[in-house]
């Protein structure tokens, strides 16, 4: 570690020389960028040599997060941070004359998710590392993350994300300990000295190599493992290639190579894709493999140690995607170490968890029989023979009741279903807010409550809050510890006591400064990248989130288009100004969630460009919504759109984030902003809507008619008749499909019926807004009451509750 601003900066010119062969002045912001992320390397690579190190020799319980995605964003600042060295490394930079926001520009973001769960998952790992928890993420080392979003004409184009063309300073290549995973064959059942063994014979085999990226923990020594694989083959077809078909040669290793090629870009709606099935059986067979592995070395390789793995090793499933750790786990128990059904089966339930992030019911997942079959012949088996004999369970307990059975069973009308499997094989199931874990036991999984009432529970999410206050943050992050001390940043509840200053007109006042340099550093972007001048002392009124019709993005617009024709038919209406701030990608095939960008856009286009509103409201659409582009914007917001309709958001980690900016939040009764309004009160929340017990009431009973609505209310008559009617300066189908959803399939989502009610919340907004110490006092407020939030907390109600594991204080050497 580098002891002063002195010894950094010998070092890092130093490293200069060394890796490029050159001074300070002849090097580009890239160069400096490397060879700070490679000096920071080095440090962290002694404490990752400690760290695994000292695992292996206390043999403490490990926890394995298994997620499809992580979505990490970029490194060099918060690894920065989380070792401490941010102001000294800042300050020796700016003596050489090196702003260090410019290299941290520099960094491709790592966007290996799509949203939320992958977000959660980059959180979990900060915090599992920064409470000295053994816990390591496993996951796919995709060669194309989240694809590049452009915005043109106001449409979605989607470019492709290379973001390893210059190489990535943070991961290790291990092929060393490359494993094989294989597809495809068959499965022969021989007897081999009174044993039935498997055979796979004909199987094609992929080379999985992991890639390893350390996860620093913040101020302690503790550095974790994130494994990401990557397929790749030492398999060259030289009968093709030596017959001059060099072209079946190449194709033939690229297939392989295939499996980690790409991120799927369809969050909450799984397209039964063989590759990605593929991608799912690649990244749980290795990881479990090298896990295996590992564990043996450490704990013995025998039976009777393997028949115990449970107690060392705790594997966490981030949703359905890798629920094939449990026949895996199981065929590795049984195919490689020789244990018996009953014994893996104890052993490989005891071992894995598994967390719900949707009820959607387009977004659980379910596989072909026909496609397992082929692609995963043995996992079929195996999932086969848990289902048989779980389905025998059922019938004991419930006899002749087939309905039931017929709902819980693993396997059925031709699918593999996933969430089933993943229930039956673990210990535990966790939903992500108390609303949405209360629903998965009372209505999605209720029959499996019943049967399993012990293995539900709740776990809120968290997010970071280092990354998301003190990095993204730094002038209020400043602010709070002058005014409560630092201890926030180790605990922090401790933000609590910001409520004392909620009314202190000094403390007040700072907020609100740093909330105006923060929405003047967001509009300076916005004009640079987007043109569009917006007023700084306009209320920022900000959606960011994935696309989706149940995030309701249409609701939030279809308000803008009232309040602009309020204002066309008044111009002296004395409203708020407001500038309304978008952002979000749609999945790659969902028309719907295309138009409503466009929709959004194209009343962007209108408004802003209207001078007879005298530039009272803007709307801007982002492009590009990523985990940087949020670091930039949630400090920046006044006001957080948490707007879904009730019941169908499982948790919402944005509306966290926004909070501890201190963001007043409009939202529904959904998902985590229920415990968000517990914890600041109702008086420091806007809160409008149904109910998700009204939604699933009508849901289940029906009762709603969007027509009543349409026709009972003139102002939400008057903007759904503008999607069609000309009023906008497009063509007459544009948005036609949004209608349709609206008015011909009777508005799935609800947008219609609160309409009225958003309206409503949105005046209070504004009246709160004009009372500048109310909303000050809020602002505090939402800010102290964020620490139940922080992913701190999450992680640790997991690893008490959950995996069983405890802290390991890593000692320097
Ligand atoms: C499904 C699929 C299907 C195939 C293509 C790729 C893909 C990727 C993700 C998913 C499931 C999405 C589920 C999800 O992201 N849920 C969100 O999880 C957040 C973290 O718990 C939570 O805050 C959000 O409310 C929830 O929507």
């Amino acid at each position: 570690m580098f002891k002063s601003k002195e010894q950094f900066k010998e070092a890092f010119i130093d490293k200069m020389q060394t890796l490029f062969g050159q001074s300070l002045d002849e090097s580009s912001t890239t160069d400096k960028y490397v060879a700070l992320s490679t000096l920071l390397r080095e440090v962290i690579s002694k404490r990752w040599y400690q760290s695994n190190k000292q695992y292996r020799a206390t043999k403490e319980k490990q926890v394995y997060y298994f997620s499809m995605e992580f979505l990490l964003g970029r490194l060099l600042g918060s690894n920065l941070f989380n070792l401490g060295l941010t102001e000294l490394c800042s300050e020796g930079l700016s003596e050489l004359g090196i702003e260090l926001d410019q290299l941290e520009a520099v960094e491709h973001d790592a966007g290996l998710g799509n949203g939320g769960l992958g977000r959660l998952a980059a959180c979990f790992l900060d915090s599992m590392a920064s409470l000295q928890l053994p816990g390591h993420g496993t996951g796919i080392r995709y060669r194309h993350g989240m694809f590049e979003q452009k915005i043109v004409d106001g449409y979605q184009i989607e470019l492709p994300d290379n973001w390893l063309r210059d190489g990535y300073v943070w991961e290790m290549r291990k092929a060393d300990r490359a494993v094989t995973v294989k597809f495809g064959g068959h499965v022969r059942l021989e007897e081999q000295g009174g044993r039935l063994i498997a055979v796979h014979e004909n199987y094609e085999p992929v080379l999985a190599v992991p890639y390893d990226v350390p996860v620093v923990g913040a101020n302690c020594n503790t550095v974790n493992t994130l494994r990401l694989w990557s397929a790749e083959t030492n398999h060259f077809d030289f009968s093709s290639f030596s017959k001059g078909d060099f072209l079946k040669a190449v194709e033939h290793k690229y297939s392989l190579e295939a499996t980690s090629q790409i991120l799927y870009p369809d969050d909450n709606y799984p397209e039964g894709k063989t590759l990605r099935l593929k991608q799912q059986y690649f990244f749980v067979s290795a990881g479990l493999q090298s896990i295996v592995r590992r564990y043996k070395r450490t704990h013995g390789a025998a039976p009777a140690a393997l028949a115990r793995i449970h107690e060392k090793v705790a594997i966490h499933i981030n949703d359905t995607h890798p629920a094939l750790a449990v026949p895996e786990l199981m065929r590795i128990l049984m195919d490689e170490e020789g244990l018996g059904w009953d014994e893996a089966w104890y052993t490989t339930r005891k071992t894995i968890s598994y967390t719900n992030h949707t009820i959607l019911p387009e977004a659980l997942e379910k596989w072909p029989i026909d496609l397992v079959q082929a692609l995963l012949p043995r996992m079929y088996m195996i999932i086969h023979e848990i289902n048989e004999r779980f389905c025998a369970d059922l019938w004991k307990k419930y006899p002749n009741q087939w309905e039931r059975i017929r709902d819980m069973a693993i396997i059925g009308d031709c699918y593999v279903r996933m969430a089933n499997l993943a229930v039956v094989g673990s210990h535990s199931v966790n939903g992500v807010a108390a609303v949405h874990s209360e629903i998965l036991k009372k209505e999605v999984m209720a029959n499996f409550h019943q049967f399993y009432p012990h293995r539900f529970n709740n776990k809120t999410n968290g997010v970071t809050h280092r990354r998301w206050l003190a990095k993204a943050n730094p002038k209020l992050a400043t602010l709070i510890t002058e005014t409560i001390g630092s201890g926030w940043l180790a605990h922090p509840n401790e933000l609590a006591s910001l409520h004392r200053y909620a009314h202190d007109p000094a403390f007040q006042a700072g907020i609100k400064a740093v909330k105006q340099a923060n929405k003047e550093k967001l509009a300076h972007y916005i004009q640079n990248k987007m043109n569009i001048a917006v007023d700084v002392n306009s209320i920022f009124d900000v959606q960011v989130k994935r696309i989706h019709a149940y995030k309701r993005q249409t609701l939030n617009a279809l308000h803008i288009l009232d309040l602009y024709n309020r204002l066309k038919a008044d111009p002296n209406l004395d409203i708020e100004p407001r500038t309304f701030i978008f952002g979000g990608k749609s999945a790659t095939g969902y028309y719907l969630a295309k138009r409503i960008i466009k929709f959004i856009n194209t009343l962007a286009h209108v408004i802003n460009n209207d001078r007879a509103i005298g530039g009272k409201i803007k709307v801007a659409f982002l492009e590009n919504y990523s985990v940087s582009l949020a670091e930039l914007i949630m400090p920046a917001a006044d006001v957080s759109e948490q707007i879904s309709t009730a019941s169908r958001e499982a948790s919402g980690t944005g509306n966290m984030k926004f909070m501890m900016n201190g963001a007043v939040t409009i939202g529904t009764l959904d998902g985590a902003n229920i415990e968000i309004r517990d914890e600041v009160g109702d008086d420091n929340i806007v809160i409008f809507g149904l109910t998700a017990d009204e939604v699933l009431s009508y849901y289940k009973h029906g009762g709603y008619n969007a027509l009543d609505i349409y026709h009972g209310n003139p102002r939400v008559r008057t903007v759904v008749d503008q999607l069609m009617n000309g009023f906008l300066p497009v063509s007459p189908d544009e948005f036609h499909s949004i209608h349709h959803s609206l008015m011909r399939t009777n508005d799935e989502y609800f947008v219609l019926k609160d309409f009225p009610d958003y309206a409503a919340a949105q005046e209070t907004v504004a009246s709160l807004y004009r009372d500048q110490s109310r909303w000050q006092a809020m602002a505090i407020n939402n800010i102290a009451f964020s620490g139940r939030f922080a992913s701190d907390r999450t992680v640790s109600e997991y690893a008490i509750g959950i995996w069983g594991t405890k802290p390991v204080v890593i000692r320097e050497s």
